[in-house]
Parts: C-alpha cells; structure tokens; sequence
C-alpha cells in the first residue's frame, strides 16, 4: 500500500510589482520548507507566479499577455523545478500559458520526483464574464483572457498514486471529481485565487466563502473515495482581498490539515492511500453500485 507526506504550499499575496523571480524565491522557501519535513508532493496555487491578473480590465488583451508563460520550464521558474528534481519533490502548480499558436489558457502542470512534467492540465470551469462589468464591485474577467480548457480531465499515475488536476473554480463542479473519479484518481490537487468578496453579493461574508470551498472539496472527496489538496493563494493583492482556507481532504471527507494565515504557509498531512481503495471497495464501488442508464441528462448550454 502507498503511503505519502503530502504538502500544500499556500501562497501569501501577489502584488503587480513582485517578479517572477521574487515569486520563484518565496515557492523555493516552501519547498524546502516541505522537503524538511518529509513532503514528497508539493502542491501550489492558480496562477502561482503572478498577481491575479483577471481582476483588471484591459480593452486590448494583448496587454495582459506579460503575464503569461511561452513555455515551462523557463528562465524564470528553472530554479524551482531544478530543486524539485535534487530534493525529489513532485510539484504542481499553475500558471497563465500562452501557446506559440496564441491560445490563452489557465493551466497547471504535474512533474515527477525527477522534475519532469508529466502532466498539464488547462482549467475547464472559468467563472466570471468577459466585457466591462461596471455594477460589480471589481472584475473577475477569466473568460476575457482564457480559453476553456481543452484538454479534458485526466489523471496520471505518479509515485505510485494516480493524481489529477483540477482548478479552483473547477472545485466547484461535480463533474470534475466525478470524471477524475471514474478514472480511480487517489489524490486532486486544487490550486485556487478566490477573491473574499462577491462583487455581485455585497454581503455575502468571508465565513460563507470558505464554508462554500470546505464544502465542495470534502463532497467531491467523499463522494470518489480520493483525497483533494485545494491550496490558496491568499491576501490583499493591491488592494483586492483573496481567501485563504487551504486545506487537505480524506477520502472520508475529513479535512486532515488546514491552513491558519493568509500568507506563505506549509500545510502537511500524512495520506495513506488505502483509505482510497476501500472506499473504492464498499460505498463507492461505482461498477456495482451506481446505475448509468438513469444517468441520461447532459445539460443544455
Ligand atoms: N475564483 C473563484 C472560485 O471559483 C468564484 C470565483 C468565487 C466563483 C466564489 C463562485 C463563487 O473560487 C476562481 N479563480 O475561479
């Protein structure tokens, strides 16, 4: 049976100023923060390397492209991925990738404990709108500078344990456990940016928000028989507030570790995978027990 320290790197605020390699030096502090003790899959937010952009209207988006990646590794994040690989740290983490066709995408990526990619993964699920929104309160405007994802939800066996990605409104969906469930995914890393405030909600309280993430992250955890990481990046990013609330779930739906700050924080959890397989086994033993022939509504777009 496989057995595995896990660890959630939470990033603090992004400010539109910061670097990338200023953002590179402070993920390379959490690995080898996790590295210490014991983590050998390490797993970061959305959009991990800059501020989170879609907040900011720009007529031509073109002018947003500086903050998206022509290609990983890069320059920028080879110090990160070259540790990776001496410590033999698996890492995910997600970033805005621009395509040499010119796609945008949210993406993330999976590497091995060898720092090589062995997995992408471009976020399905875009919340938001795409034009100029002047009744909100701020802008959440990822379908104007991203793509929906094309790739689909895969999963990758990696160390022994078969792992997906997701991102952070994905979590929201249970389509996406459930399409990663049907594969026998054991582990969903969740990297998110989810502002504090509803910008059509006015009232719609902090406690609420991360009472909503605990909630879809422990169902659709409980509800596969795997367990899911969903990390933040969390903070006042120039002005404009993201949550925290990282947490780790047990295929029981438990959250086993939880993130107490809004800046760079290490969250660990020891994960023994054959919690997944008796899940798996018994309840959801979707060969057995589920009934697909009643399961006949796609939805209409
Ligand atoms: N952010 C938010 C998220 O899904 C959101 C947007 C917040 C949608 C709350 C609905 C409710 O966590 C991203 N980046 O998807």
């Amino acid at each position: 049976m496989t057995t595995m320290i896990l660890g959630g790197a939470q990033m603090g605020p992004i400010q539109q100023a910061d670097s990338r390699a200023a953002v590179v030096a402070r993920m390379v502090d959490l690995l080898r923060a996790a590295h210490a003790k014991g983590v050998t899959m390490l797993v970061y937010p959305e959009l991990a390397l800059t501020t989170f952009f879609p907040r900011w209207y720009a007529e031509d988006r073109a002018e947003m492209d500086h903050w998206f990646e022509t290609e990983m590794p890069n320059g920028a994040t080879a110090p990160l991925f070259d540790l990776a690989r001496d410590l033999g740290v698996a890492i995910t983490f997600g970033y805005a990738e621009l395509t040499p066709e010119g796609r945008h995408f949210n993406t993330s990526i999976l590497t091995n404990r060898q720092g090589e990619i062995v997995g992408k993964y471009r976020k399905v699920h875009l919340p938001g709108h795409v034009e100029l929104d002047p009744d909100r309160t701020h802008q959440h405007l990822e379908k104007r500078y991203f793509e929906p994802g094309d790739l689909g939800f895969n999963v990758w066996r990696n160390g022994g344990v078969v792992m997906g990605m997701a991102i952070c409104n994905d979590r929201r969906w249970p389509e996406t456990y459930r399409e990663l469930g049907l594969q026998g995914v054991e582990l969903v890393t969740i990297g998110y940016n989810t502002p504090s405030v509803n910008s059509q909600l006015g009232d719609e309280g902090l406690a609420q928000r991360l009472f909503h993430s605990d909630l879809v992250m422990q169902a659709g955890a409980y509800q596969n028989a795997t367990f899911v990481a969903g990390i933040a990046k969390a903070g006042l990013e120039d002005g404009h507030h993201l949550m925290g609330g990282s947490i780790i779930v047990d295929p029981n739906g438990m959250v086993i570790a939880r993130a107490d700050t809004e800046d760079d924080e290490l969250i660990v959890a020891d994960c023994d995978f054959a919690l997944c397989a008796f899940g798996k086994a018994t309840v959801f033993d979707f060969a057995r027990h589920r009934r697909i022939e009643h399961y006949t509504r796609t939805g209409t777009q």
